[in-house]
């Protein structure tokens, strides 16, 4: 076989990178960002080169994996479908839908084929338990975004390209590569800005690889951020600085907004923070008076107890300056397809509603259709006779990536029978009694189904499977059909296309109308996933609407384009983008205003001696891609950073080993004196712990690292949205002797 190359959308991160893949006999020898790609225009990061080594991987699976006497061993996708059809229904028959869970991991959206038919499957079984990494990342943005704009997915993104003034707040793009906020390529947008005169500010408590590109870097003590923010609206007001410019008629509750924050005052919250009165202040007239200026939070502003607040009042400081949904500000992305804010009567809507059940086992309301992944271990521990009983995962490690995972990893065990759709045989999938193999993420096309929503300007690309399964496989997407056939009732032999049909027409009824079979039919081109993506694209936003708008877009004219079609920067949205009851931006949601009492009582809590906050590094991924030649060399990068003080006082050397507890639990860990921390602040990764027995993941096991999340309580949370707390935990820090040496505790 000839040298090939073929273009491939990253699925690993959000920037969404284009890559040029070349391989050679179903072997891949090459991979580059994609110059002539108009969204990420060529760049690529040291994961997108690992794609390589993840289709090579030895360790991926590539058969099932069913559970015989107790061990997982290789099977056939006839055998364990069957296994499934024999184990599953009697526990739905005889427990109902709710004996069934289904946990959902970050792969998942990464990967819109596997998203849309796992949704669908969600829907079929009717079970109300559905859990996901969003309750361990992003869901508070979903429900200040929700409360605010009307839909959870209208979440604003810094238009970079044209703003003089970028803050950054919990947030290391530099490192991440963003997040809601699909932007490749960051530090070379950042570093554009630098240079046509514009600042970077950043807000972390350590003095990140994105602080290195910023014109100032601020120290903020974690957990800390809500009196900040509060401080700077409360500074906005006092000093006379809102001006909400084009917004001024489509906002309510400005003046509650005006109380609720009267009486935080920077003087009042300066220390607690770690930061000076002068400073917040400055900061807020410099958000107020910089011609186009955009404050933007992120995950170190979510996984926090005040998480839901923090999202909240981004937007408000951004409306309150002027700078949402204008050139250079904060603006909403029109995505081509798969956007529930550009469907439906623009302006007005239903708005969303939370807490609309609650959970059996700890009564947690329900938000945006899921409880916290966080309770799952109780979920399935209860002693209730109504509780979990089966469990589907779904591209997610649990284990490793949720508060308490020791908890969880039990809790798996009591379960009377466990699926994971999943690559590798790891710290989660060890326990399943069947797994299911995904394949290759170059087998698989690709449309970015979630990240086009908060991308940092409109496209439209499309990839087509790069190098086919050489043993023709089945796709997840096909697996889950399956899977839901057998749910029906119509066994797991079924006729897959005709079930696909069928819940395709279902699905277009709803937005078609009796023009639904019409619509089916003329997307006929394409099968599957593909033909969701043509019929989505086509009745969207820039769609060519089946032939009355010609010019318009189709997967045929995306697929024709190559790398994909630029549909430009943003543009204002406002009040198209609404979908609040009132049609108006709700500044002041009630439930906001009540949570401020919890902040209150907050403030004069004592400070912890020492709190620790996460990290991510270029070259890892959460947990999954430590068992990748590329990514695993080099130095280990599962180490504590500490600021020498805190070392000088505590006791700990560099390079050596400390022993952090919390809740209870302990962990070893290397430490690094690193002057980029904020006094009082330790920094420790997630994602490693590669050394419980059972997982297949031969290189990540040689260098396993350890396990933050052990010391996180799965109990800690943000009341409004269920996110898990997993920054500015309160822990204590020792030198670690090796065992006998280690004085008795
Ligand atoms: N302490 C602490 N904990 C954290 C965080 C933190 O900052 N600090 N961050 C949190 C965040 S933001 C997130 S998103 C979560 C992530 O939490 P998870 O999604 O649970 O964790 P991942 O490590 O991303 O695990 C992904 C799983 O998907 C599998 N996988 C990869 N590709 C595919 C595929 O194509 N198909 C299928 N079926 N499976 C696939 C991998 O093998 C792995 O098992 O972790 C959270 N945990
Ligand atoms: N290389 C790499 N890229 C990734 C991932 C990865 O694991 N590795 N994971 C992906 C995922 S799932 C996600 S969700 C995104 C996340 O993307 P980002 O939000 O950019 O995540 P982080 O790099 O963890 O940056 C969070 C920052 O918050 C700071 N922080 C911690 N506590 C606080 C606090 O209380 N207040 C403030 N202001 N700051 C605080 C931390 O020091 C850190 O610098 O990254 C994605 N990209
Ligand atoms: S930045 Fe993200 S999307 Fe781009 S190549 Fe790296 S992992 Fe892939
Ligand atoms: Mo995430």
């Amino acid at each position: 076989m000839a040298i090939e190359t073929g273009y491939r959308i990253c699925p690993l991160c959000e920037a969404a990178c284009g890559l040029d893949v070349t391989h050679e006999n179903g072997r891949v020898i090459a991979v580059r960002g994609a110059e002539d790609d108009p969204f990420s225009e060529g760049y690529i990061c040291p994961k997108g080169v690992a794609l390589a080594d993840l289709h090579n991987d030895p360790d991926r699976l590539r058969t099932p994996l069913i559970r015989k006497d107790g061990r997982l061993v290789e099977a056939s996708y006839d055998e364990a479908f069957a296994l499934i059809e024999e184990r599953l229904l009697p526990i739905l028959a005889a427990h109902g839908p709710d004996a069934l869970g289904f946990v959902l991991g970050n792969p998942v959206s990464h990967h819109y084929s596997l998203a849309l038919y796992a949704q669908r499957l969600i829907r079929q079984s009717r079970t109300r338990y559905v859990y996901s990494a969003s309750t361990v990342d992003q869901i508070p943005k979903h429900v200040s975004s929700g409360l605010m704009f009307g839909h959870w997915m209208s979440i604003a993104v810094p238009d970079i390209t044209r703003t003089d003034l970028l803050v950054v707040l919990g947030a290391n793009p530099a490192a991440s590569n963003g997040s809601l906020w699909t932007v490749p390529d960051f530090k070379g947008k950042a570093k554009a800005l630098i240079a046509r005169g514009g600042r970077m500010i950043t807000i972390d408590p350590r003095r990140t690889e994105t602080a290195r590109l910023a014109s100032e870097h601020l120290f903020i003590r974690p957990g800390s951020d809500v009196f900040l923010l509060l401080a700077i609206v409360e500074t906005l007001f006092a000093e006379d600085l809102v001006n909400t410019g084009h917004l001024a008629d489509h906002l309510d509750g400005l003046e509650d907004l005006r109380a609720a924050v009267e009486p935080y005052s920077p003087e009042r919250v300066a220390d607690r923070c770690g930061m000076t009165a002068e400073t917040i202040r400055d900061l807020a007239r410099q958000l107020a008076k910089t011609e186009r200026a955009v404050l933007y939070g992120r995950i170190g502003t979510c996984v926090q107890s005040f998480g839901t607040l923090n999202s909240w009042l981004v937007d408000v400081i951004n409306i309150l300056t002027g700078n949402l949904d204008r050139e250079g500000g904060a603006m909403f992305p029109k995505a081509a397809a798969f956007a529930a804010n550009t469907r439906g009567k623009p302006g007005i809507g239903r708005g969303v509603a939370l807490g609309r059940y609650t959970s059996r086992a700890e009564a947690i309301a329900e938000v945006m259709s899921e409880f916290p992944v966080s309770s799952l271990a109780g979920e399935i521990a209860s002693e209730n006779e109504d509780r979990l009983r089966a469990l589907i995962s779904i591209g997610t490690n649990p284990v490793l990536s949720t508060p308490n995972g020791d908890r969880l990893s039990e809790a798996l065990d009591k379960l009377d029978f466990m699926i994971s759709f999943d690559i590798y045989l790891n710290e989660t999938t060890r326990h399943a009694d069947v797994i299911l193999p995904g394949l290759s993420p170059l087998a698989e096309s690709h449309w970015d189904y979630v990240f086009n929503q908060f991308a940092w300007r409109n496209t439209a690309r499309f990839s087509e499977p790069v190098i086919a399964d050489p043993d023709s496989r089945p796709h997840e997407w096909q697996m889950l059909l399956r899977l839901q056939a057998i749910l029906r009732g119509l066994g797991a032999d079924a006729d897959l296309q005709a079930l696909d049909d069928e819940l395709t027409l279902a699905e277009i009824s709803r937005v078609a109308g009796d023009l639904a079979p019409q619509v089916l039919a003329a997307a006929s081109a394409f099968s599957g996933p593909e033909r969701l993506v043509e019929i989505e694209l086509r009745t969207g936003p820039y769609g060519d609407q089946f032939g009355t708008k010609p010019d318009g877009l189709t997967l045929a004219k995306v697929i024709a384009s190559g790398k994909g079609l630029d549909l430009g920067l943003h543009e204002p949205r406002m009040p198209e983008l609404l979908r609040t009851p009132s049609g108006r931006i709700e500044l002041a949601p009630p439930l906001f205003i009540a949570d401020l009492a919890r902040v209150e009582a907050d403030l004069s809590d004592p400070v912890p001696e020492m709190l620790l906050i996460g990290r991510r590094d270029l070259r890892s991924n959460n947990s999954w891609m430590h068992n990748l030649p590329i990514l695993a060399k080099g130095p280990n990068r599962c180490k504590a950073l500490v600021h020498p003080d805190d070392a000088a006082r505590l006791g700990l050397a560099d390079g050596g080993k400390a022993i952090l507890s919390a809740a209870g639990r302990s962990i070893v860990v290397e430490i690094e004196w690193s002057d980029d921390m904020m006094a009082g602040v330790i920094s420790v990764p997630h994602g490693w712990g590669h050394d419980l027995a059972g997982a297949r993941l031969g290189l990540a096991a040689r260098n396993p690292g350890v396990n933050v999340n052990r010391l996180l309580d799965e109990a800690a949370r943000d009341p409004l949205s269920g996110n898990s707390v997993l920054n500015g935990i309160a822990i204590t820090v020792a030198p670690y002797r090796e065992p006998g040496l280690q004085a008795a505790e």
